[in-house]
């Protein structure tokens, strides 16, 4: 029996050597150490020993068991460390690879300057408002001093939808509508940016499409000098220090008088170069003191209050800033020339 428990203990060791996974070492567990295991089996013909052998051998399956089991032990560790050493190396990262590249959007040109107009404006004292795109006859029109029939609101140069109801053609009505609301009160300083819509054949310098930004104050006591400095100031900081502006007359319906502004050349200062057409000048916007028709349309009493309004387009002014021939680059979205206004890089 002593050398029966002995034979066991080796194979079992053997086995145990062998073993390559947690798997198979716990199959050799239950094979030795299970309850219908080898050791039990000996232990139970442990009956026809005498009493003195009895308690030798009962000590002899003790330790075998005990040896087994503190081997398996060790083993299972020995494997367990393996298991995860091993998921370790296959897992490692090179952490000193480079990087991939992570793609970073920019603000188009046309976002750029409505912004920065925006915030000239916001930073002396303006309002943002906003209205519809989809707008009533009344507001794009009537309220302008264009009433029906007027020769500038054919409607063939107008989208409509119904008799009443187009695309408005201007920012014009969003400034009608905000007048309306402080119900003959001063004073009204606000810009009003927005798309803008023409029945008009596209080409480098026309889109039926455009971004508008007008601009309107309204008080007691505001003179065409405030209309002046402000686009004076304005001009300075879209185009350079060193600017100049000069008004010309002209004409709109809903301003008088009415003007054209240029502004100093900021590509030769004035002397006269392509960008100018030799002329010194280029044009900027449109401008002028609001029409009494327009302020008592809204609501104010025009012998106590006074206006002056502008309209700026904005592609116009993206073009002239960034040197940019062709208004449709503005929309076409092709990302070889959107790239050469990345500030990345
Ligand atoms: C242009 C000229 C202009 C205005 C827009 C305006 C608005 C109200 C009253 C009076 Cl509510 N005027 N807007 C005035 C003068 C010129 O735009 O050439 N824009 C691209």
């Amino acid at each position: 029996m002593e050398q029966k428990l002995k034979d066991l203990q080796g194979e079992a060791l053997a086995k145990i050597e062998q073993a390559e996974d947690l798997k198979s070492l716990n199959d050799v567990r239950v094979a030795y150490l299970g309850k219908k295991g080898p050791i039990t089996e000996v232990l139970r013909g442990m009956g026809q020993l005498s009493a003195e052998e009895r308690p030798k051998m009962g000590a002899l399956a003790n330790e075998v068991r005990e040896v087994i089991s503190k081997q398996i032990e060790l083993k299972s560790e020995a494997l367990e460390k393996a298991a995860v050493e091993k998921q370790l190396a296959e897992e490692t990262i090179d952490v000193t690879l480079p990087g991939r590249p992570v793609k970073v959007g920019n603000h188009h040109p046309l976002t750029r300057i409505v912004e920065e107009i925006e915030n000239f404006f916001i930073g002396m004292g303006y309002t943002i408002a906003e209205g519809p795109e989809v707008e009533k006859d009344y507001y794009n029109f009537e309220a302008l001093n264009l009433p029906k029939g007027h020769p500038a609101r054919d409607m063939q140069d107008s989208f409509y939808i119904t008799e009443d109801i187009l695309l408005r053609t201007h920012t014009s009505p969003v400034q009608a509508r905000t007048m309306e609301k402080h119900e003959g009160k001063g004073p009204v300083k606000i810009i009003c940016p927005g798309k803008v819509y023409r029945r008009d054949n596209d080409d480098a310098t026309h889109s039926h499409q455009f971004m508008q930004i007008e601009g309107l104050v309204v008080d007691e006591n505001i003179t065409m000098g405030d209309l002046k400095g402000t686009l004076e100031v304005f001009a300075k900081k879209m185009f350079g220090a060193e600017r100049q502006i000069r008004l010309r007359p002209s004409f709109f319906p809903f301003t008088e008088p009415s003007v054209e502004v240029d502004v100093s050349c900021f590509s030769c200062g004035g002397e006269g170069c392509n960008v100018c057409k030799k002329t010194g000048w280029i044009e900027m916007l449109g401008a002028g003191m609001v029409h009494p028709n327009v302020l008592q349309m809204a609501g104010f009493d025009s012998t106590k209050y006074t206006g002056f309004a502008f309209g700026i387009g904005a592609e116009r002014i993206a073009m002239l800033k960034y040197g940019i021939d062709d208004i449709r680059h503005l929309y076409t979205n092709d990302t070889r020339f959107l790239k050469q206004f990345s500030v990345h890089e």
